[in-house]
């Protein structure tokens, strides 16, 4: 599209914002008295962020219902590319990726919509929301004007926005304003072509009227790079000393037009190894008061965090890998399980001090129980188990394929080779930084050695006799979602050396366990032989009644290492209580049957307790870090 269309663009926009009629429904930026305009009349939003990707479905309703009811009249939403095209061209919106319900239920209860359709998002997400199959085209420049890159966007957007254009609160919907990108100042690309692109195709498929607009950190060096004309900027920052010093540099891309803070950080988010993150919430109900006494539009991010279920959750890279936990707890208004915290009603009796608050009492906290202790038992090994988890069989390559090359996405991909000779005396296994994407679990004719990690551990010293099978099952801790790193490509990226020696000649294993889990197993499967405990990859099943009610729970591994659960077929996450400081994963009660046994299954990497088992409580252990993370100083 050349620029002259553009200009037309633009000016179709202007002409149709000032000619929206009288009564006609419509959502503006009024640049002259430094507001937006809600058919016609001021208005400003109290906006709280919800993640439909990270709530199950049976309870959208609770957590919409307590947000509207803490005072807010908005919600901004990201929508996750990742979770609705999970291969190129085949797209999922059913069950808890049913955007359409999402929002249906948002307009049925009186909120207004801001939408975040990236699509790049961030959002401590697997690669930032992008589809990791982007990345089999390993030269792709993810977030520019990369031809193939853009190929898949226009795919994706063609699919995505013409069912979002009818929701547009000037067309009937509750839809009042998109964002374009995410924070795009705090990349490296800074390609305006990308940027104009987006703006053109946003526009031919949503039209000349809805406010689009771009979000960054508030500083100019990022809303330079940020910032688009035809793109109303907008800055995010947390709790601090001066708000009026904080919008300064939003009103330098923005001199007229109403002060936005797109992301109001209520809390923040934790990695594994480090210590459980939190805030005040005087200092954050503080900090609202100062910015809505300043007239300005706030979202408070994250109003309900959730949880990052399956693989789904994301990493930073600050001078090393740091993978998200499975909790977006986020310290939260809402908490992990949606219940309402002090800091919720610090905010909502700010808010009352702006716009009037909604009759009538706040939903209560959903009812937790202590399902107590559940005894497990070791249904087999991994390395037993090759021909269910990966029926096509193994992939043979000299040296090592990625998971994008071998195209698994997520979970965990079994590389296996042989001794290429005696090992009497120890030798180094051993991988170049960055070698093993994220961490690997080596075995030898079975048994366990260790394991290697990424920005941690690279070397283990083995003994064997030649032709031992060695394996390396990797896993996948979750893509980089921020930063010139988000390319994050997993698996054995480089050549691994026995010694001096290097390693060749592979059966590559993508195994896909929810698959299997979804498919019954292991529950129908008989157990394997191998009964005894020993370290290592295993599964372990048990399964438990409730008395007669299905309530939410947390669950907690004592003496467990680290794994992944499942419970009825439904992926919880990653579980890690040797590192923490997460020890318990959220059970959802609508994951539970109340008259029927509920299947427990697990897949311990390292090593379980003797005497297997797991405890269901009635409350969240989130801050408990017992050992850190490669690179940090002792706990
Ligand atoms: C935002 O970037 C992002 O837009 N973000 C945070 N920013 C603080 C600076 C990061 C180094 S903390 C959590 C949020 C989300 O990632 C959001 O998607």
């Amino acid at each position: 599209m050349g620029p002259g269309a553009g200009a037309l663009l633009l000016l179709a926009a202007a002409v149709l914002q000032l000619t929206a009629g009288a009564g006609a429904r419509s959502f503006q930026v009024d640049r002259a008295n430094d507001c937006f305009r809600k058919d016609g009349a001021p208005f400003r939003y109290v906006s709280g962020s919800i993640h439909y990707a990270r709530v199950p479905r049976p309870a959208w309703r609770d957590r919409l219902l307590k947000m509207y009811m803490s005072g807010l009249n908005a919600v901004q939403v990201y929508v996750p590319w990742n979770y609705h095209e999970p291969l190129p061209g085949l797209y999922d919106f059913t069950g808890d990726r049913d955007l359409w319900s999402f929002l249906d239920l948002t307009a049925e209860l009186g909120l207004l919509v801001i939408l975040r359709p990236g699509p790049y998002i961030c959002a401590e997400w697997e690669m930032g929301g992008l589809p990791a199959w982007l990345l089999w085209k390993p030269d792709i420049v993810l977030r520019s004007s990369d031809p193939a890159y853009l190929r898949a966007v226009d795919s994706w957007l063609g699919v995505l926005l013409p069912r979002i254009e009818p929701r547009l609160y000037h067309n009937g919907g509750n839809i009042i304003s998109i964002q374009v990108e995410n924070e795009y100042g705090s990349y490296w690309a800074c390609d305006y072509d990308y940027l104009r692109h987006l703006l053109a195709s946003f526009r031919a498929r949503l039209g000349g009227q809805v406010l689009l607009f771009t979000t960054d950190g508030n500083s100019a060096a990022e809303l330079r790079c940020g910032t688009l004309q035809g793109l109303y900027a907008t800055v995010d920052f947390g709790p601090g000393p001066n708000i009026t010093e904080a919008f300064a540099p939003q009103r330098l891309f923005e001199p007229k037009g109403p002060l936005v803070n797109s992301e109001y950080y209520t809390g923040w988010l934790d990695y594994w190894g480090e210590a459980h993150a939190g805030s005040s919430p005087a200092q954050v109900a503080q900090g609202l008061q100062d910015m809505l006494q300043l007239g300005a539009n706030v979202n408070m991010y994250m109003f309900q965090g959730g949880t990052n279920f399956g693989y789904w959750s994301g990493a930073d890279y600050k001078g090393r890998y740091k993978p998200v936990t499975t909790s977006y707890d986020y310290d939260a208004p809402l908490s992990e399980a949606g219940d309402p915290t002090d800091k919720l009603f610090a905010i909502r009796t700010v808010i009352g001090k702006f716009q009037p608050l909604p009759e009538g009492p706040m939903p209560p906290a959903t009812p937790k129980y202590a399902y107590g202790r559940v005894p497990l038992r070791k249904q087999a090994e991994l390395l037993e188990l090759l021909e269910v988890l990966c029926p096509a069989g193994p992939i043979p390559s000299r040296f090592p394929l990625t998971f994008e090359a071998v195209k698994q996405a997520h979970g965990f991909v079994l590389y296996r080779t042989r001794l290429p000779r005696d090992v009497w005396d120890p030798a180094p296994l051993s991988a170049p930084r960055h070698g093993v994407c994220d961490l690997g679990y080596a075995l030898l004719d079975g048994v366990y050695q260790g394991r290697l990690e990424r920005d941690g551990q690279t070397t283990l010293n083995l003994t064997g006799r030649a032709g031992a099978a060695l394996d390396l099952l990797v896993e996948n801790m979750g893509r980089i979602n921020f930063g010139a790193n988000i390319s994050d490509f997993k698996g054995l990226l480089r050549n691994l050396s026995l010694g001096s020696t290097l390693l060749s000649d592979w059966l590559i294993y993508p195994l896909d366990v929810d698959a299997a889990v979804a498919r019954g197993w292991p529950q129908a499967a008989p157990r394997a032989e191998s009964s005894r405990a020993r370290p290592g990859p295993a599964f372990y099943t048990g399964a438990f009644d409730t008395p007669g009610i299905a309530w939410d729970t947390f669950v907690k591994f004592p003496g467990w290492s680290k794994g992944q659960l499942w419970i009825n077929g439904f992926n919880l996450g990653r579980y890690w209580p040797v590192r923490g400081p997460q020890q318990t994963l959220f059970v959802p009660g609508s994951l539970l049957s109340a008259s029927a046994p509920n299947n427990i299954t697990l897949l311990e990497l390292e090593g379980a307790p003797p005497r297997p088992f797991v405890l269901f409580l009635d409350r969240p252990l989130l801050n408990q870090t017992v050992s850190p993370g490669p690179g940090l100083p002792p706990a």
